[in-house]
């Protein structure tokens, strides 16, 4: 396999953790050598305007100007406009920042311009100086609806608006039958050195991505190693309801449960070392499993412990040799 320097690095990302990921993957390979496929199924409109949290929050993590703490937007926003908005309407429960307006504002211009999804970001990544290769899964119109007692709510309104909250009995992506994955994904991950899934929700940030058509066979087909990161710390997310909507939809609550979803594709699957901490198990259940397994540390609570993760990563699966001549 190449150096370092050269590696080609293909990411599957849903919104924070993937993004505190892919800033350590950054600082270990040269960050022209990382593509990006972004979940789009949390995009929502508001007040007419065309919002992208995941490619947002990979976008200002990759360009060092998000919200460090709360993982998404900017630190020290203001929300003047959206106050000034609770004067027309009812509900103003998305916390849209002033600055961030702007990237919505020049979305939605180019989206109405007839530009696709995939070359408006292409250009927000431009004027942002991030020199990785952040790509929409799709350019079609994918959204995720979340099943509870309240009902079939869009992402946002499950998440943001009610909090979470709720038994999960069910999870669609409307829309997914007709999409195509945009252009460059599927050949981001034919063309990879290694394949990553960092520690995003399998079910709402990844879950969309893999039930675009091609894309569980590209994984399937790529000699490149594919790496997953479990989410979980101790057996819980480190935030967001990853728990309660694997338990709803009766998927085992833990690495295994996780390693289990992607089975078909993944080859080395990466746990927290809190998980063996009492239980010495899933190790053995991975190996089991076929699986390459990496124990370590996986809470990236600052850029150094996001960089040690990514080099253990990349060191592990650096060393292995492609599937297709192991
Ligand atoms: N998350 C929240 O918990 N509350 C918000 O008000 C909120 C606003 C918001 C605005 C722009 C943006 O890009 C992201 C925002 N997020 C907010 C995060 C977002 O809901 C989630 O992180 C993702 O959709 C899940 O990956």
């Amino acid at each position: 396999m190449s150096s370092l320097t050269s590696l080609r690095i293909t990411a599957l990302a849903g919104g924070v953790g993937a993004a505190r990921f892919l800033r350590g993957v950054a600082r270990v390979v040269p960050e022209t050598n990382l593509s990006v496929i972004v979940n789009t199924g949390d995009d929502e409109e508001f007040f007419g305007l065309s919002v992208s949290p995941d490619l947002d929050t990979v976008t200002y993590t990759l360009a060092n100007a998000v919200d460090s703490e709360k993982g998404w937007g900017f630190p020290q926003e203001t929300h003047r406009c959206l106050e000034a908005l609770g004067r027309y309407y009812a509900d103003t429960w998305f916390g849209l920042g002033d600055a961030d307006l702007a990237t919505h504002l020049f979305r939605t211009q180019a989206l109405r311009q007839g530009q696709t999804l995939s070359q408006v970001t292409a250009a927000i990544t431009h004027k942002w100086s991030v020199e990785a290769t952040v790509l929409p899964m799709s350019n079609e119109r994918v959204r995720t609806v979340v099943h509870t007692e309240a009902g079939a709510l869009p992402f946002q309104e499950y998440f943001v608006k009610g909090r979470s909250e709720g038994n999960v009995s069910k999870v669609e992506f409307s829309g997914i039958e007709t999409a195509q994955t945009s252009p460059g994904v599927v050949e981001a991950i034919h063309g990879a050195d290694l394949v990553i899934l960092p520690p995003s929700n399998p079910i709402v940030s990844i879950g969309p991505i893999l039930s675009l058509p091609g894309v569980r066979e590209a994984l399937r087909e790529t000699t490149a190693p594919v790496v997953a990161i479990s989410p979980l710390v101790a057996g819980k997310p480190i935030k967001g309801p990853a728990d309660r909507m694997l338990e709803g939809l009766g998927v085992e609550v833990s690495s295994v449960g996780i390693a289990e979803l992607y089975q078909d594709f993944v080859d080395t699957f990466v746990l927290d070392q809190q998980d063996m901490k009492n239980d010495p198990t899933p190790r053995e259940r991975l190996e089991k499993m076929g699986l390459a397994v990496i124990v370590t540390d996986t809470v990236m609570s600052d850029m150094d412990k996001s960089v040690a993760l990514a080099q253990t990563v990349i060191a592990f699966a650096h060393k292995k040799r492609p599937k297709a001549i192991s």
